[in-house]
Order: structure tokens, then sequence, then C-alpha cells
């Protein structure tokens, strides 16, 4: 039995207790809040190496949104622009550390497969220039177009087709983006329009979509991308002509690698500002290796854009680390120390992970587990992309007209003229079961 003292004795215990809890709590707080201030503090200090082993326990209990502050934009015919200071939480972290992730190690497979002979053909790379892609894309609203020109894997992958698709289609397999039948330059979906092999094709072709988003009244933009080479195109100047007198929600990407082929910008350009190239069209030059400012940068532009100001330039300042294509080393026109001196001290995703490491929002572990996830998905792609079937022969004569009755289709002399098999792949998948 309890006796009245010692029954007191516990109520004195149990409220002595209640306090230190309290305390503790309070501590707990007060710990959280100072991780915050630190967090932020920290993301808004310049990139540095880091190995943030110590502090990482204490950042990894702050939640919420953590500012950054990237590098200054150029403005060309603008009164304000975006803002540098931007926001970001951790589920965004972690998602556009694994898109750039999977952009890249997709494209070291290409490129290990070109080298196998398992892809023939032209095949252009993006690796490097992955923030350009993912910033852009996470910016985009539903009804918001692209185009681009030859680097197009990225943009395919991000835009809906998985990479077993674009893997399989650079291999020309079944399962590929478009069955096999475009490789490395044609790959489209719904709101992308490809991979386009001609420089400078794609920019009158954007202004076009534009053209039809805003005739449909559609508060939509068509992201029209393009190379430093291709920005001396005279076709640039003609689409940006209408796209200006029209007004049309057109966003014309530069993306500044630095080369055209083997020809670095300085000895194709007269003027290497590529966002005060537009002259009346305004423009804003952006830190291409930041997905945050490309982000702020294609958030600000499409509100602009869709306010009926009509169209932009954005010269995003990136870098290409392979060669022009599968066929350039891309080392005789540049050093080996450049491009080694780009990877350490801008890389897109390093840099990335960098920060959000110290900010709090990733730890090391979770964004080891992240690569090793994106390393699944990319064998499991290959497999299927060196695997599966070819379409069989009669697919050289589907997908030739939409939308038609069956036609005729000659052959190599009218002799071997031949009634069209199936209207297209789909008809065609079907009949072989795949479908
Ligand atoms: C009309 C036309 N001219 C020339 C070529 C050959 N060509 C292919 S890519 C390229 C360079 C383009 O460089 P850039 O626009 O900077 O794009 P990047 O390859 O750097 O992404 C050239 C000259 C072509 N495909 N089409
Ligand atoms: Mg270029």
């Amino acid at each position: 039995m309890l006796t009245s003292w010692k029954f007191d004795n516990l109520i004195i215990r149990l409220v002595n207790f209640k306090t230190a809890l309290q305390k503790l709590q309070l501590f707990v707080d007060w710990k959280s809040k100072m991780a915050l201030f630190m967090n932020v503090f920290k993301a808004r200090a310049p990139i540095a190496p880091v190995s943030f082993a110590a502090s990482a326990t204490q950042l990894r209990s702050v939640s919420g949104d953590v500012s950054f502050t990237t590098k200054g934009y150029k403005l060309h015919k603008l009164d304000s622009g975006p803002s540098s200071e931007v926001t970001l939480n951790k589920a965004d972290a972690i998602h556009y550390y694994k898109q750039m992730q999977t952009i890249r190690r997709m494209e070291s497979s290409a490129g290990n497969l070109y080298k196998e002979k398992k892809i023939r053909g032209f095949c252009h790379l993006y690796s490097g220039q992955e923030a350009c892609a993912v910033g852009m894309h996470s910016a985009m609203t539903e009804g918001d177009q692209v185009i681009t020109a030859y680097r197009c894997h990225g943009w395919t992958y991000l835009l809906g087709s998985t990479v077993t698709e674009v893997l399989a289609e650079l291999t020309g397999r079944m399962s590929g983006n478009v069955h096999g039948k475009g490789g490395s330059m044609h790959m489209y979906t719904p709101s992308f329009y490809g991979g386009n092999g001609i420089v400078g094709a794609q920019q009158p072709l954007g202004a076009g979509i534009a053209f039809a988003l805003k005739y449909r009244n559609q508060k939509n933009v068509c992201i029209t991308l393009y190379g430093d080479g291709a920005a001396n195109q005279g076709q640039l100047f003609e689409a940006a002509n209408m796209a200006k007198l029209w007004d049309l929600p057109v966003l014309f990407v530069c993306e500044n690698n630095g080369f055209g082929m083997g020809t670095a910008v300085e000895r194709s350009s007269a003027s290497t500002e590529y966002y005060t190239r537009g002259d009346y069209v305004p423009g804003i030059w952006v830190d291409g290796m930041d997905v945050l400012a490309v982000r702020e940068a294609t958030r600000w532009a499409k509100e602009y854009c869709n306010a009926g100001k009509g169209p932009l330039v954005l010269d995003m300042a990136t870098y290409r680390y392979g060669g022009h294509s599968m066929s350039d080393p891309g080392t005789s026109y540049r050093t080996r120390e450049e491009i080694q001196e780009v990877r350490k001290s801008r890389d897109p995703i390093t840099g990335f992970k960098d920060r959000i490491i110290t900010a709090g929002l990733a730890t090391e572990e979770e964004l080891k587990e992240l690569d090793k996830e994106v390393r699944h998905i990319v064998d499991d792609a290959l497999k299927v992309a060196t695997t599966d079937e070819m379409l069989p022969a009669e697919a050289l004569y589907t997908d030739i007209y939409h939308n038609t009755p069956k036609q005729m289709v000659r052959g190599a002399t009218i002799d071997e003229t031949i009634p069209q098999p199936y209207l297209n792949s789909q008809e065609l998948l079907k009949a072989i079961g795949r479908a």
C-alpha cells in the first residue's frame, strides 16, 4: 500500500519528469529552428565541395522549403526578370535529382551501345546539359509543348516515354518510342514534336505550334530549343519576326553549350550574347547548369508569354561533355582539362547534389539509394533494348499516310507494287500480337 508520503513523492517525481520533458522539447524545437536558420544560410552560400556527414543528422530533421540564391540573370529589353531567390522542397529536390541522373545514365548507356555497334547511324548525347531540360520541364504546365533538335533523348523521357522506349528506339526495336522506325533523332510524345535533324528546322515549327496555341486561346507556350550553332540560322530570325509580330507564346531557348560541332561559339557567332540576338524580342541569360535558375526563368517566361506579351529568348549557358555526336571524340577542338574543369566546378548534377545535401533536403544515403534505383531502371531498359525483336519488313509500308484508306505502294519497280498490308504500325503490332 502506498503511504501518503510515498504518494506525494511519486507525484513530485512525475512533475519533475514532465518539466524535464518540456525542457527537452524546447531544446529540440530550438535546435530545429537553428538548423533551419543554418540551412537557409548554408543554402545561400556558394556551392562548395562538401562532405556533410557531421551535420547531416542535424539538417535531416528540418522539413519544408529551403531558400537558394541563383546566379543573376542578364536581361535584354526587359525592365524586370526572374527572381534569383528561389525555394525548393524535399520532394522536388529528389525528383529533379532522379530525373537528371536518369538522363545522365541513359545517355552513358546509349554511348556504350553505340560503341558496341548496337546503335547505328547518328547519336547525339545530352550529358552535361541535364539541368536545362529538367529545369524547363519542371516549370511546364499541362498543354505546354516542346520541340528540339537532335539531342532529344532526355526530353523524350521527360515528356512521357520510358527509358526502355528511348533505348529500344535507339537500337531499332519494337518496344521503341516509334517502334524502331525513328532512331536517335526522331522520337515523339503527344506534347513533344521531336527530334529534328536539320539545324534550325525546328525554330519556325515551334513558332507554328505557338500560333496554334494562341489560335485555340490556350494559356500555354511552345518551348522551342536550338543550339548556339543554330542561333545563326536565317530561319530563326524569320520565325522571331512573325512571333513578335503576332505576339506568339513561344520561348526560343538557345542552349549554348559552347560549340557547334567542332567550332567554338567565338569562332561562329559575331555576337555570343544570344539573349540579345532576337533584337526586338526580349531575352534573358540564364545559368543553364543550375536546375533551379532554369526552372525559375522558365516559370517567369511562361507567365510573360501567357500575359499576351509575345515571345522571349532564353539563353542558357551550358556545356556538353561528349563530342558533337558519337563519331566525334570531342577533344580536338578543346582540351581534356577544359572538360574536367567543367565537370569539377559546374556539373549540374554534382552541384545540385551538394546543395541539397548541405541544405538538409536529402542525405548522402538517400541519394545513393536513388542512384541504385536509376541504375536498375536503365539496366532493365538495356535488356529490352538489346533483346527485343525488330518490326517485320511489312512495317516499311505502314505509317505512310495519316487517316486515309489503304494505298497501293510501289516497290523499286512497278511490278513490285503491292497493296499496303497494314495502315499503321499499331495495326501491324496488333496483327502480330504485340499490341
Ligand atoms: C541545315 C544544316 N546544316 C548543317 C548541318 C550539320 N550539322 C549538324 S549539327 C551542327 C551543329 C549545330 O550546333 P548547335 O546548334 O550549337 O547544336 P549542338 O550540337 O551544340 O547541340 C551542324 C552544322 C545540319 N544538320 N543541317
Ligand atoms: Mg552548340
